[in-house]
Formats: C-alpha cells, sequence, structure tokens
C-alpha cells in the first residue's frame, strides 16, 4: 500500500505540472494543501474510506477521489495526463536553484527550452534575459547553479561523509550558545554512501548558530537560511541541513531525523497502536477523542532512550533502524543481538609492509597495532600475480616469512604471524604452491584481477577457494569498490553455506572504499552462522582509522561478539587457526 509520503509526493508532482501548463492558481495551491494535510495525516491515507477523506480538513471530494485512485491503481489519471503534456527534460530544469515553476513555463513555452542543454544553449545566445523579470545578474546566477548541479555528485562515501560531519558538529559546538549538536540521517545510521548530511542542533541563539553555518568555510552556495531550519551545498557538492529544534524535544527529532524513513513508520505504527502519536516533536497520549490535541506535553521527547522505552522498547542502535526485525528484538525483557563494537577488535588479520605495497616495515606495523591494543597482527603481503603491488615471489616469501618471525623475539607481548594475501586466480586456484602455503601461520586468499567473470564463474572460483585446506580467511569476497566498480557477483548463500562447511572466514575489509562484504551479505552470512574478520587491510599507518567503517557495516549486518575472528582473545584466536594447519 502506497505511503503518505508516497501520495504527498504525487500532489507535489501533480501541483508542479499544473503551474507549469498554466492552470489556476486556486487549483494548483489545493493540490499542495492536499500533498501537506496527507504527509501530516497520522492514519494511512490509503487505507481511510474515500468518504472520510473528503471530510477532512485541507481535503476535499476532488482530491479525496485521487487518494483513493492512488491506492488501488499507485497512480492517478491526471498526474498521468499531466506528465505526458510536459516535456521530461523541464524537471531538470526546475531542480535548477531560482528557477520555479512560473519560470519553467515561461522558458518553455516561449523560448522552446525543454531540458539543460536547450536551457544552457538559450543561456548563451543571450534568449533567456529577454524574459520578464530576467535581469543579467538572476541570468548570471542560474548558469552558476546549473555548472554546480553538473558537478554535484550522487551520494557520498561514507569515508568523506563522516570526517566532514565530524568537523562541523565539533566546530559548531564549541559555540556558546549551543546546547547540542549531533549527525542524524543516514550516516548516522552508518550506510556506506549517504545523499546528504543532516545535523541536528538545539541552541539559545538559533540565528546565531545559522549565521555560523552559513558562513563556514566550506560551504559554496547557501540554498537556504532560516531560523529553524538551512541548507548549504558545500564546495565539493555535498548538501548540508541543519535544522534546529528546542532542547527539551531533542531525542524526539534527533530519532525522526535518524531514520530510516521505514523504521520511523514502524515505530509510529508502534505509538498508535498504544493510543500514541510519535512526530519529530515528541511522542504524545491521544486525547478522549482520539486526536492529538494542540500544544500537547509529551509523554517523551528528551532523549531518544525515553521514547523507545515509553514505547516498550530498549534503546535501537541507529546503524539498526532499517525496519529489519529491530523492533521486535528490542521489546523490553528480551536479549537483543550483542552487536561487535570497536573496543571488542583485539587484532588485525591483513595487513601489508614494504615488502609488498605497504608504507611500513614490519617492526612500525606491529608498533602501531599494539599502540591499538592489539594482541595479534597477521603480516600479509601481496602473492606474485599481483606483481604491480610488487607481490612476493616464492623465494622473497620464504625471506619474508623469516624476518616476520623474527620480529616475535623484538615484541613478545604481540602475537605475530607470518602470512600473505595470496591470489584467487579466476579459475579459482591460489597463486603459490601448497607447500609453500602450508610454511605460512596465516592466509587470506582474495580476488584482485577477472572483477568481471560471470555469476557462476565467480561463485565456482570463491567456493574452491574456501574449499582449500589452508586458506583460514577469503579477504573481500567481491572485490568491489563503493562508487566505482560492481566487483564479482557469486551467489552469496552458496559460499555462506561453504564456508560455514570448511571453517573458513570471510572478511568484511573496514575501507571505506570496499566495505566488503557490505551490509547485507554480512546479515546473511550471520544468519547461516559464517565466523567474520573485520580487517584493515592496512597499507599505511592511517588505514587502521578505517576500522570504524568495517565496525558500523557490521553493526548493520548485526555480528555478533561471538561471529567476529578479531574478538577472541590470543590462545583462541589462535587455536582456531592451528585447526587449519
Ligand atoms: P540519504 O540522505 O539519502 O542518504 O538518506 P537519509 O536516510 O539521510 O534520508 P533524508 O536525508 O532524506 O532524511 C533524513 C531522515 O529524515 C530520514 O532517514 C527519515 C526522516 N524523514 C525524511 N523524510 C521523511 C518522511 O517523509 N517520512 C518520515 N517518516 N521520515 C522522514
Ligand atoms: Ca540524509
Ligand atoms: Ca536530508
Ligand atoms: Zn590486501
Amino acid at each position: 500500500m502506497p505511503t503518505n509520503s508516497e501520495v504527498a509526493a504525487a500532489f507535489e508532482e501533480l501541483a508542479v505540472l499544473a503551474e507549469i501548463l498554466g492552470q489556476n492558481t486556486f487549483k494548483v495551491n489545493a493540490l499542495r494543501r492536499a500533498g501537506r494535510t496527507v504527509e501530516s495525516m497520522t492514519a494511512d491515507a490509503c487505507s481511510t474510506p474515500v468518504e472520510q477523506l473528503k471530510d477532512i480538513d485541507g481535503l476535499g471530494a476532488s482530491t479525496a477521489a485521487k487518494i483513493g485512485e492512488f491506492a488501488s491503481t499507485g497512480t492517478m489519471t491526471e498526474l498521468e495526463e499531466l506528465r505526458a503534456q510536459v516535456p521530461a527534460g523541464l524537471k531538470e530544469v526546475l531542480a535548477i536553484q531560482g528557477i520555479g515553476p512560473k519560470t519553467a513555463r515561461a522558458m518553455w513555452t516561449e523560448l522552446g527550452i525543454v531540458d539543460l542543454a536547450s536551457l544552457k544553449s538559450a543561456i548563451d545566445a543571450g534568449k533567456v534575459a529577454t524574459l520578464p523579470r530576467m535581469g543579467a545578474k538572476t541570468v548570471a546566477n542560474i548558469k552558476e547553479a546549473i555548472a554546480f548541479a553538473e558537478s554535484a555528485r550522487g551520494r557520498i562515501r561514507i569515508g568523506e561523509a563522516l570526517p566532514l560531519a565530524e568537523s562541523l558538529v565539533s566546530e559548531l559546538e564549541a559555540l556558546p550558545h549551543v546546547e547540542r549538536i549531533a549527525y542524524a540521517g543516514s550516516l548516522r545510521r552508518g550506510k556506506e554512501t549517504i545523499g546528504d548530511l543532516d545535523l541536528l542542533a538545539s541552541s539559545r541563539d538559533p540565528a546565531a548558530l545559522m549565521n555560523a553555518f552559513v558562513a563556514r568555510a566550506e560551504v559554496a552556495r547557501v540554498l537556504g537560511h532560516g531560523d529553524t531550519k538551512s541548507s548549504v551545498l558545500t564546495k565539493t557538492g555535498v548538501q548540508i541541513d541543519l535544522r534546529v529544534v528546542p532542547l527539551d524535544r531533542f531525542g524526539a527529532a534527533l530519532m525522526y531525523f535518524t531514520g530510516s524513513k521505514e523504521h520511523n513508520i514502524r515505530m509510529r505504527e508502534r505509538a498508535i497502536a498504544q493510543g500514541m502519536r510519535l512526530n519529530e516533536y515528541g511522542l504524545f497520549r491521544e486525547d478522549a477523542k482520539g486526536e492529538l490535541a494542540e500544544g500537547a506535553t509529551p509523554v517523551a521527547a528528551a532523549t531518544e532512550a525515553q521514547v523507545y522505552a515509553a514505547l516498550g522498547l530498549d534503546w535501537i542502535a541507529p546503524t539498526m533502524r532499517e525496519d529489519r526485525g529491530e523492533i521486535d528484538a528490542f521489546l523490553h525483557g528480551t536479549t537483543h543481538p550483542a552487536v561487535v563494537t570497536l573496543a571488542d577488535i583485539k587484532a588485525e588479520l591483513h595487513s601489508h609492509t614494504t615488502a609488498s605495497d605497504g608504507t611500513m616495515s614490519i617492526d612500525e606495523l606491529v608498533e602501531r597495532a599494539a599502540a591499538r591494543g592489539f594482541h595479534t597482527i597477521a603480516v600479509t603481503d601481496h602473492s606474485k600475480s599481483q606483481f604491480q603491488a610488487n607481490g612476493l615471489d616464492e623465494q622473497r616469501l620464504r625471506a619474508h616469512i623469516k624476518a616476520v618471525h623474527d620480529a616475535r623475539a623484538r615484541h613478545p607481548n604481540m602475537q605475530i604471524w607470518a602470512g600473505s594475501e595470496v591470489d584467487i586466480l579466476s579459475d579459482g586456484s591460489l597463486d603459490y604452491p601448497d607447500d609453500l602455503l602450508a610454511e605460512l601461520d596465516w592466509v587470506v586468499a582474495s580476488p584482485h584481477a577477472a572483477l568481471k567473470q560471470e555469476p557462476r564463474a565467480a561463485t565456482e572460483r570463491l567456493l574452491k577457494a574456501i574449499r582449500h585446506p589452508l586458506v583460514h580467511v577469503i579477504g573481500h569476497p567481491t572485490g568491489r569498490l563503493v562508487n566505482g566498480r560492481p566487483g564479482l557477483e557469486p551467489a552469496m548463500s552458496e559460499l555462506f553455506a561453504a564456508a560455514k562447511e570448511h571453517g573458513v572466514a570471510l572478511e568484511l575489509n573496514s575501507h571505506h572504499m570496499r566495505l566488503d562484504l557490505r551490509d547485507s551479505h554480512v546479515r546473511g552470512a550471520v544468519e547461516a552462522g559464517v565466523l567474520l574478520a573485520i580487517d584493515c587491510d592496512v597499507h599505511r599507518p592511517e588505514d587502521f582509522d578505517e576500522l570504524r567503517y568495517g565496525i558500523l557495516t557490521a553493526q548493520r549486518g548485526w555480528l555478533p561478539k561471538s561471529l567476529c575472528l578479531n574478538c577472541m582473545d590470543a590462545k583462541a584466536l589462535d587455536a582456531w587457526r592451528t585447526r587449519r594447519r
């Protein structure tokens, strides 16, 4: 069934199209009002009878009928008709900052502009400046906005978004009038890519906070500047929204703007089932008429934990708020899944030194691992096929094994393993002969080349590596790069079953460019009872800091400590290792 937001979006699109087509303002306004009304309804508009809908303030016979139609067909006849009349490319014209429906209509009907390309040529030909209320300054702004829209990127990787959000939060937090500030949205949920950044704050002087926000050095363009909400685009094309809410409502707002939308919908349904209403201002008890009274005092609003508690739930970590069963799992009195945290990680099992393409010596690598409080480090330089990464041939590997073992005497408190990140060749065989692999303490087998293989071939390739008796871990199993390349697309369930059967671990590579396994794979692996290794694939000292992205992804996949190799104590980990030796 369509959600209220979907119905609202349909009304908004209808209003925009009607406006572009020059239909009367009264009708356009009625459509907009209907959209807003549905958006704020607590009941599902699509399951409410049309007879009742038409009596709701903000709706009427015609808009109620449209909702009824949307509920049964998923669209509105009029919407389809108007879409057919307006060139599809006008949508991207309308999306340009500074161009509203009236301007778009004039551009279309008077200048024949139908998309961004024709808009650009019309500007260059000096035609746009001839439209009413179109000074040279406005045209210049539009031109700049087009360039910007073209450079603005899609979703950004978490490794870029999180440091940006952290610096914003810590600097704005230092302002004397700021009471609280936090990032919300998909970033707080730890998704691998982020559409836009959502910041939420409470301040004794909201205007001053907004002024400080829009004046920041990274801001390229201010999209909106108000006392409760401002939006900016950064020079690197990232949109950031900042909202200010009262401190005593911060928890409810943080919960709302953290999402996910699907989780929020479930929580609102739960509230309604208990005679309450949940929105971004708080959790409220319905009055005697079953309505939400204006100015009511919330049952809970100051902290997220209070809101969850008032709904009979323990606080749910943002990484788990995706409507994937978390509400049932966090009911009061149930034992929740104890997902892995950063502090639980005690070993790095995939790392490179200057012997292949790393920047650190064996000793520096060990010292950095010790500084993290780790008890174990596996040194896993590349194998011979990775010639561009200076992969080790058999002779060099033998010398390297000795060098790694010699380091043990200098670092008695660290468990140091001589390993290899051995290539899984395209046919599933490994890049070193078995007798050499048997000399290693630790074997990570990873695919690096032939990543465009057919899914079936990829599955067979990885299965062969999993069945190999000397392999401990399959490194970055698909080889995908976030926003880069799709990588292999093997039948994951077959890999999970084989990994479980053969006692091989799969890697969750923490590097924000990889996150491979990805969150949904982690969840599948967990359900299959497969052990995972959360590694940083360390090449440089700072790569140890990538761990937090791996942890967020692991949490999104509900990975318990008990299925994470890196959470074992040194002895247990070594016992697991030697079972395969
Ligand atoms: P993104 O930015 O695409 O990576 O994803 P989000 O989850 O950050 O989404 P965004 O920025 O559109 O909105 C932030 C949060 O605000 C979202 O996770 C939940 C909440 N929210 C936004 N729009 C709606 C809505 O129409 N209904 C509900 N229930 N929540 C919404
Ligand atoms: Ca967002
Ligand atoms: Ca947003
Ligand atoms: Zn590697």
